[in-house]
């Protein structure tokens, strides 16, 4: 069990990771050293404090992609005893205003490039009474003016238990909730699944493409490396091309992304180059195929640390990695963590297939909202995924739990036969749902994006159902094919199949 001081400041403990001349960030605007990032948020903090009269507890909005400016704000705010709101930086005025009122939003730190549609979203609130701008890691912005001449203000005396983070889930079934993180809860993922996982230590570079509002990227930059005296190298978009040139540029070892970007960046010929120092790679977001991972394997020798996680629960708490990898498997439960599937009745079970339920260091806080009471039941935190669990206590995932298909009383879970068809070079990304057939009740369709060099025709649709009826139980197979050139997705790169449902439900 995570044992922590009753008295916490989070960001205080992290920086502690590292000596204070390693280096603690890197990107293409220059590299800041551990005392740096202390110093840089000291300040941050103090002009919160003194010039814009933050107190704990008040909620701070950061909108900007991953740099270093960023990462000394989000430090610079829990050393203020404030709890930050870190926002996707594409999302639209209207998003915007639900953030901040949902969140009650009193201050916001924002990228200039970024304040056109966060102004369009503060004008349809009554909150946020004060706004910093700052400019990327670019030059000299307001924050960075201001902040300059201040006395770094040492973190404040907050408690394991404080609020120090609202995450909003993506949205991927709805309103997005926030859940509400502890200090504690900033260090638990910590030092569980990256201590005994991924084992970050000095000389290490991270490398994430998902940004600070997703809790998986917060992860893998700049919690993870900060608490063990790595460093964490940021780019702006994280496309599997920039990954590839950041990866070379910056010699990054460990790397944290969604499946689809390993698919993507297999393909790519600059793959090579970062291979020189590309030594562990961990994913999340979305369930990984199987076929990714094994061409992942064979093409570049490194066996991805799959995982599955939560905004709820701040972090990963099923996973594998090295030799407890079993391919196609999501893992066991990371240390510090239990995890069993319930039956029909809620019932743990000690193996077979059902919703996947979780107890551990982090747990589920919605901010105000009923939903908590579906997520937390009997103790356990239940995810919206259907998982096996097998006689070792792996976890073998099936489907998101609405998107398991029941076609003519067959269960079948649409990653399974998305699993299939991308194991065809046609196929670059595809997403699975069951539509209204009056035979079956329900009938499989896929949704296919082809790869750059392939061309739709009813050929090619009979050959990719031949492909899946070769992967996998024939009646699985997907009956009906639409080619389309994107698949809809949430801002954290979720495939949204409840979309595709929703326009395919008559
Ligand atoms: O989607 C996931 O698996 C995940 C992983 C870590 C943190 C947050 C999330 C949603």
């Amino acid at each position: 069990e995570l044992q922590y001081p009753e008295r916490l400041n989070a960001a205080a403990e992290l920086l502690k990771g590292g000596a204070p001349d390693a280096l603690a960030v890197i990107n293409d605007h220059g590299r800041w050293t551990y005392a740096e990032l202390d110093a840089f948020s000291g300040r941050i903090a103090r002009l919160l404090v003194d010039e814009h009269g933050l107190i704990p507890g008040n909620r701070v909005l950061l909108r900007g992609p991953n740099c270093a400016t960023m990462f000394a704000a989000w430090l610079g705010v829990l050393k203020a005893g404030g709890v930050v709101v870190a926002t996707m930086p594409l999302l639209r005025p209207g998003e915007i205003a639900t953030v901040i009122e949902r969140a009650a939003i009193s201050h916001a730190i924002v990228d200039s490039r970024f304040i056109g549609d966060f102004r369009e979203g503060v004008e349809q609130t009554h909150f946020v009474k004060h706004i910093v701008k700052y400019d990327g890691d670019y030059g000299k912005g307001e924050l960075e003016t201001r902040a300059a001449p201040l006395k770094p203000l040492p973190a404040v005396d907050t408690g394991r238990d404080d609020p120090c983070i609202i995450a909003f889930t993506s949205g991927t079934t709805g309103v997005p909730k926030g859940c509400v993180q502890f200090h504690r809860d900033v260090l638990g993922p910590c030092d569980s699944f990256a201590k005994h996982l991924v084992g970050p230590k000095p000389g290490d570079v991270f490398l994430t493409s998902a940004p600070m509002a997703f809790t998986f990227g917060l992860g893998i930059t700049p919690m993870f490396p900060l608490r063990f005296g790595a460093a964490c190298a940021t780019i702006e978009q994280g496309g599997p091309d920039k990954l590839l040139d950041a990866i070379s540029k910056f010699g990054v070892t460990h790397l944290g992304t969604a499946p689809t970007a390993y698919k993507a960046m297999l393909s790519q010929p600059k793959l090579d180059d970062a291979l020189k120092t590309l030594r562990y790679c961990i994913s999340a977001g979305e369930h990984l195929p199987e076929a990714t991972w094994r061409a992942w394997k064979d093409r570049t020798g490194v066996a991805i640390t799959d995982g599955i996680g939560s905004t709820e629960m701040m972090h990963i708490f099923v996973s594998a990695a090295g030799d407890d990898i079993r391919p196609g498997s999501t893992g066991k439960a990371v240390p510090g963590y239990e995890a069993t599937v319930l039956d029909a009745d809620g019932k743990p079970m000690d193996e077979g297939v059902g919703r996947l339920a979780i107890k551990g260091p982090t747990g589920c806080r919605y901010l105000d909202d009923p939903r908590q009471r579906d997520y937390v039941v009997n103790g356990w935190n239940v995810t919206g995924d259907t998982y096996r669990k097998d006689a070792d206590g792996y976890f073998w995932y099936l489907a998101r739990s609405d998107d398991m298909i029941v076609s003519s009383g067959y269960n079948i879970g649409a990653p399974e036969v998305e699993n299939a068809l991308l194991s065809h070079p046609a196929v670059a990304e595809c997403a699975v749902i069951g539509v209204p057939c009056p035979e079956r009740g329900q009938k499989v369709k896929a949704f296919v994006v082809l790869a750059a060099d392939a061309t739709p025709s009813e050929e090619l649709v009979a050959e990719l159902q031949g492909h899946a009826k070769a992967q996998i139980v024939p009646y699985k197979y997907p009956r009906e094919i639409e080619f389309v050139t994107a698949l809809p997705k949430t801002a954290t790169g979720k495939l949204r199949r409840s979309e595709l449902r929703y326009s395919n439900s008559t």
